[in-house]
Order: C-alpha cells, then structure tokens, then sequence
C-alpha cells in the first residue's frame, strides 16, 4: 500500500467514528484485549472533577491573562492574541506551566498510577516530561500533526501515551483523534510537517477512519507507541482547550534521555529542573527519575 506524503492527502479524506468507550469499571483483561486490538482506550471520566479542576484552576492562574475562563461554559477562553508552541507568548506562559507542583504531582497521584497499572498489567514507570496542552483558536494549520510518539520519544513497544482533558472539549476546540489500528504497523517513516512537533508520519491510503469524539472532562485517553494520533484544528471563535499529558512504560523498560528533561528545556532558557523544583512545597518525589535503571 503506498503511503500519503502530503497533508493535503491526509485531510482530504477525513472520515471519523466515535471513539470506542470504555471505563474503569470494566475488568483488566477486557481492557487490556481491546487496548491490545485497536492501540487506544478511551476511559469516561476516570479522573474526578476535582482533581481537573484543581490543575484547570492552577493552569489558568499562570495563563492569565492571555487566557481567561468562561463560568457559563466551563470553558477557557483566549483573552487577546492566539498562540501555539515556541510562540513568545507560549514562550512566556509555558516555564510558568512547568513550575506548577500540581502539574508535574498530576500523573503520580494513586489513582493515575493504578490506571496505568491495570492497563500495562505491569509496575508503570512515569515518564518525568509532562505536556500542558494550549490549544488556541485561530491558529489553524498549526495543530499537532499525526504522528507516532515511538518516533518523537524514541520510545519501545511498553510505552504508553495518558492523556487528560481537564474540561468538557467539543468539536470546535481541536479534539485528539486518533487512528485505531495503526499501532500494528510499527514505526513509520516521517516528513517535515507544521505544527507541534514540526513532523508528520506517513498514513497509507485504506488509513481513512478516524476515531474521536467530544471529550468530557476527566476523560483519559491512552495510546500505544506506535498508534498514529494528531490534533484536529481549533476552529472555535474563543474557546481554548487544556488539556496535559505524559508518558509511562514498563518500570525497568529503556527511557531515552530526553524524556527526563522538561519539555522544552531544550530551547528555553532557565527551564530546567533546579528552577522547576524550586519553589515547591515539599520536596517528595524531586529528581525521582534519577535512579531509574535503565536509560539511554
Ligand atoms: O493534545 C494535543 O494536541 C497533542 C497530544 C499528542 O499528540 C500527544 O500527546 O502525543
């Protein structure tokens, strides 16, 4: 089967079913089987109210005043120019982001960890980057484009991809979508693409299924390695989507070096983590990754 090397190619057949559901209540071995089939499992509200709102709240607090938040909608709102990645403003916000406690405690709280457990049916190692999400309306052509995280994390077959929405996400708000499936094809090759991550991985043409819905909040949705995932573009007039996400394996499984920076402390200067660290209440759980056993 040839592969689609263009965008264009990609997004002009864009066809989508909803995403298959599944929850917590469910045993570990139906999850696992259907994780294991279609690459992804999408998990209803596995993650309270509570423990969204308590990060959606500090993530808005360092996001102000570029971004605000709707109370009549539950939604945050851009409250003056869009911005994506490596933009000044994004520049600005995002060690702001990275400094919270909250955010980086956000994925080892107990019950993040036993959905990573029950999923793996193994001991999950946390990756240490963490991802805030800001996806902007108005910046069209610069969403996530599809890739494959085993390419952009030199990750092995045990990794996984959680991600979280932090409020409800609707069709307008550049929702994640994903290609079920695609996991079973191994690594891909890649093309310069625009867009978070600056490359797309090659799609093949029967690839024309879809899979997304709108998110509720608390919805997790995990990924293979290799499962071809992208960002659908914010088309809505104000409403920005917040979203965080990481990555996890096997604990003992190999880590390529990069995952134990802060994201983007490649390229901003000062975002390291002696300053992440710095201000933070307790020092619980500081430099963690530093005995893990086995990278590379
Ligand atoms: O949330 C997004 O826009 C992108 C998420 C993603 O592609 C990822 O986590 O690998």
């Amino acid at each position: 089967m040839m592969p689609a090397t263009s965008t264009e190619q990609v997004c002009d057949l864009p066809q989508a079913a909803d995403f298959t559901v599944s929850n917590l209540a469910e045993a570990d071995g139906a999850l696992r089987d259907r994780f294991s089939r279609d690459g992804y499992l999408l998990l209803k509200r596995a993650v309270s109210p509570a423990q969204c709102d308590a990060l959606l709240n500090d993530l808005l607090g360092v996001l102000s005043p570029h971004i605000g938040f709707d109370t009549s909608t539950g939604t945050p709102t851009l409250a003056g120019d869009p911005f994506y990645e490596t933009d000044p403003i994004w520049d600005e916000v995002y060690p702001r982001v990275q400094k919270l406690e909250s955010f980086h405690r956000f994925f080892h709280q107990p019950n993040m960890l036993e959905i990573m457990r029950r999923i793996a049916g193994r001991e999950p190692w946390v990756y240490p980057i963490k991802m805030a999400r800001i996806a902007t309306p108005r910046m069209l052509g610069y969403e996530t484009p599809p890739h494959q995280d085993a390419y952009s994390h030199h990750a092995g077959p045990t990794m996984a991809g959680i991600w979280v929405a932090l409020h409800d996400v609707d069709s307008t708000m550049g929702r994640v979508k994903v290609l079920p499936g695609s996991h079973k094809g191994g690594v891909r090759k890649v093309f310069e693409a625009q867009g978070v991550g600056g490359v797309q991985c090659e799609i093949y043409d029967h690839e024309t299924l879809w899979h997304v819905s709108d998110f509720e909040q608390g919805d997790v949705l995990i990924f293979n390695s290799a499962m071809v995932h992208r960002a659908e573009p914010n088309t809505s007039d104000s409403k920005v989507r917040l979203s965080v996400d990481t990555r996890f394996c096997d604990y003992g499984a190999p880590v390529f070096s990069t995952n134990l920076e802060p994201h983007h402390g490649w390229r901003i200067q000062g975002l390291n983590w002696e300053a992440i660290y710095r201000d933070w209440k307790s020092r619980d759980g500081q430099y963690y990754w530093k005995t893990y056993p086995n990278c590379f």
